[in-house]
C-alpha cells in the first residue's frame, strides 16, 4: 500500500501528542466532499484518542445528514486546533471559525488561499476524500463501515457519481477498497440517498429550470437564474440544497458552459459554472469575479440583475476565446 509523503506528514500531525481538541472545518454550502472528508477525519482522530468534532458553517443538506448521525457530532468544545477540509478560501470558511487556530489545510482546489504553513494539497486529486483515504492508510487505521460511507460520499459526489473527467483509476481503486469495508459490499442504498431521492418541490423546480434555461448558442452557454421569487413560488425550504440544478441543466446537448445563478440577497447572485469541454477553464473565469474552484467546476458571487450578470459572464467567455 502506497504511503505518499504528504499523507504521511499529515498522519504524523494527527498522531502527534501535542495535537489535541481538533475541529475539522467544512466550507459554506457544504457538499459531500467537505462533509464526508471531515467526518472521516473526525472518526480517525477519535480512534487515535483525540477529542474531535466537525464544524459545518451552514445547515447540512438532507442527503448528508446521516454522516453527522453516524459520527455523533454532538460534542462541542473550544478547539485548540482547526483543520480546514476541502475549503479553498478564507471566505468559504464562514464567519465563526477562529482563523488563528488553523493548523493544517487539507484540500484539492486550485490556488488555495488559506494562510497556513502546514498544507496537504493535491490540486489534481478528484476529491479531498482521496487525501483522507491516504491519510487513514498512512495511520494504519482500519476503515470501518461508517468511515467507508463517509469517504464514498466524498468521492462519489465530487466525481458526479463517477461521471466527471476527474474519475481516474485511483478513484476506482480506492472505491473498490471502500466497497469491501461495508457489510453489504455495495453502495446501492447510499447511491439512492445521494443521487436519486429529492424532495418533490425540488423536482418540480428542476422541471421549471429545464423549461426556462436560456440557451445561448452564440456563447455556447446554458444559463438558468434562480430568483428568490421562484424559491417562494415553489415553496422551497429555507435550507434547500440547490446543487442538483446545475446537473439538471447540464443535460442540454450542444453547449460548452453551463451556469446556474442563485439569488442570495437583493442584488447578489451565487454562480455555479461547469465546462464540459476541454480548453475552457471556468475556474479562471470565476477568479475574475473573486471566486474559484476547479477547471471544469467553479463558482463565484456577482452583483446586479440577472440580465447584467449573464452579460458580464458572456463578456468574460468572449474574452477567453480571443
Ligand atoms: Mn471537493
Amino acid at each position: 500500500m502506497k504511503r505518499p509523503d504528504d499523507a504521511l506528514a499529515f498522519a504524523e500531525f494527527l498522531r502527534d501528542r501535542s495535537t489535541q481538541d481538533i475541529c475539522f472545518a467544512c466550507h459554506v454550502s457544504p457538499d459531500g466532499d467537505t462533509l464526508g472528508s471531515a467526518f472521516a477525519l473526525a472518526r480517525a482522530a477519535r480512534a487515535l484518542g483525540k477529542r474531535a468534532f466537525v464544524f459545518v458553517p451552514e445547515a447540512i443538506p438532507r442527503a448528508y445528514r446521516f454522516l453527522a448521525e453516524e459520527t455523533e457530532n454532538t460534542l462541542f468544545f473550544e478547539p485548540k486546533l482547526v483543520v480546514t477540509v476541502d475549503v479553498s478560501t478564507p471566505q468559504r470558511l464562514g464567519g465563526t471559525i477562529d482563523r488563528s487556530r488553523i493548523a493544517y489545510v487539507v484540500d484539492h482546489h486550485q490556488n488555495n488561499t488559506i494562510a497556513c504553513e502546514k498544507r496537504f494539497i493535491r490540486e489534481h486529486a478528484a476529491a479531498t476524500g482521496l487525501l483522507v483515504y491516504d491519510t487513514l492508510c498512512a495511520l494504519d487505521l482500519k476503515i470501518d463501515a461508517a468511515t467507508a460511507r463517509a469517504l464514498y460520499t466524498a468521492i462519489a459526489t465530487d466525481t458526479g457519481c463517477f461521471r466527471h473527467s476527474n474519475t481516474t483509476a485511483e478513484v476506482f481503486s480506492v472505491v473498490a477498497e471502500l466497497t469491501n469495508c461495508v457489510p453489504e459490499k455495495n453502495f446501492a442504498d447510499l447511491n439512492r440517498t445521494l443521487f436519486v431521492l429529492k424532495p418533490p418541490e425540488l423536482l418540480r423546480l428542476e422541471s421549471y429550470a429545464l423549461n426556462h434555461t436560456i440557451l445561448d448558442p452564440e456563447h455556447s452557454l446554458a444559463f438558468f437564474c434562480l430568483t428568490d421569487k421562484l424559491k417562494r413560488r415553489f415553496r422551497m425550504a429555507p435550507d434547500a440544497d440547490y446543487s442538483s440544478l446545475i446537473d439538471a441543466i447540464r443535460a442540454f446537448e450542444g453547449f460548452d458552459v453551463y451556469c446556474v445563478a442563485r439569488q442570495s440577497g437583493a442584488r447578489n447572485y451565487k454562480l455555479s459554472l461547469r465546462a464540459d469541454v476541454p480548453g475552457i477553464d471556468v475556474c479562471a473565469i470565476c477568479s475574475q469575479f473573486g471566486g474559484g474552484g476547479h477547471t471544469r467546476a467553479a463558482g463565484c458571487t456577482m452583483q446586479g440583475t440577472p440580465r447584467k450578470i449573464r452579460q458580464a459572464l458572456c463578456a468574460a467567455l468572449d474574452a477567453r476565446k480571443k
